[in-house]
């Protein structure tokens, strides 16, 4: 029956997210993104906070270098602390960045005001959240964030038990955990 529906089913897909600096920094606002995340159907598989070196800032935005805005930006993501997820849902990639909503805050705000960054963001630069653009960048983007965290790994050996919803959430960890329950 567990076998069918596994078939059957979509497989999820993992994908970075980041609240980033403007956001991390007001607590009540970051439990506030946790819920958006959790009322969204997405799992939680991983969840960490964290502060970056300017160096880090660069080699994460390296593909902007030479943009009038990525000193500013470089300078920004290494400010303070900031909280990365790997988020799992079907289609996770699109799901995550059409609930962030465009890059640009006054944009979001006229075209998609529901959004994560309509609703948080300040500037086009903090604009409160990050997520990744492709599965292909989401690996990648997951192994600068998560080292020790395997996609490949994750996807042969858990996700079938996320996709059928074996699953609980550990309020502690603020993650889901597989449900050893059978
Ligand atoms: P997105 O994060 O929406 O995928 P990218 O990858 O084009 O957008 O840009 C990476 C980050 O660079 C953005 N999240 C934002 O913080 C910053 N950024 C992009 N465009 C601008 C801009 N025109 N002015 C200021 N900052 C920008």
């Amino acid at each position: 029956m567990l076998f069918t529906a596994v078939r059957l089913s979509k497989a999820l897909q993992l994908t970075l997210a980041v609240i980033k600096p403007d956001a991390a920094a007001h607590p009540v606002m970051l439990e506030a993104l946790h819920q958006t995340i959790l009322d969204n159907s997405f799992v939680i598989v991983r969840c960490k906070d964290l502060t970056w070196r300017r160096q880090d800032s660069e080699r994460f935005y390296a593909e902007h270098s030479g943009r009038f805005f990525y000193q500013r930006l470089v300078e920004f993501m290494s400010s303070g602390p900031m909280r990365a997820y790997v988020l799992a849902r079907v289609d996770a990639v699109r799901h995550w960045r059409a609930l962030m909503g465009p890059t640009k805050v006054f944009r979001a705000r006229y075209t998609s005001p529901d959004t994560i960054r309509a609703q948080f963001g300040l500037t086009d630069t903090r604009n409160t959240a990050h997520g990744s653009d492709s599965l292909e960048s989401a690996s990648r983007e997951i192994g600068f964030f998560f080292p020790e965290f395997c996609v490949e790994t994750w996807m042969e050996e858990e996700e079938p038990s996320f996709r059928t919803g074996q699953m609980n959430y550990d309020g502690q960890k603020q993650i889901h955990t597989v449900s050893t329950q059978s």
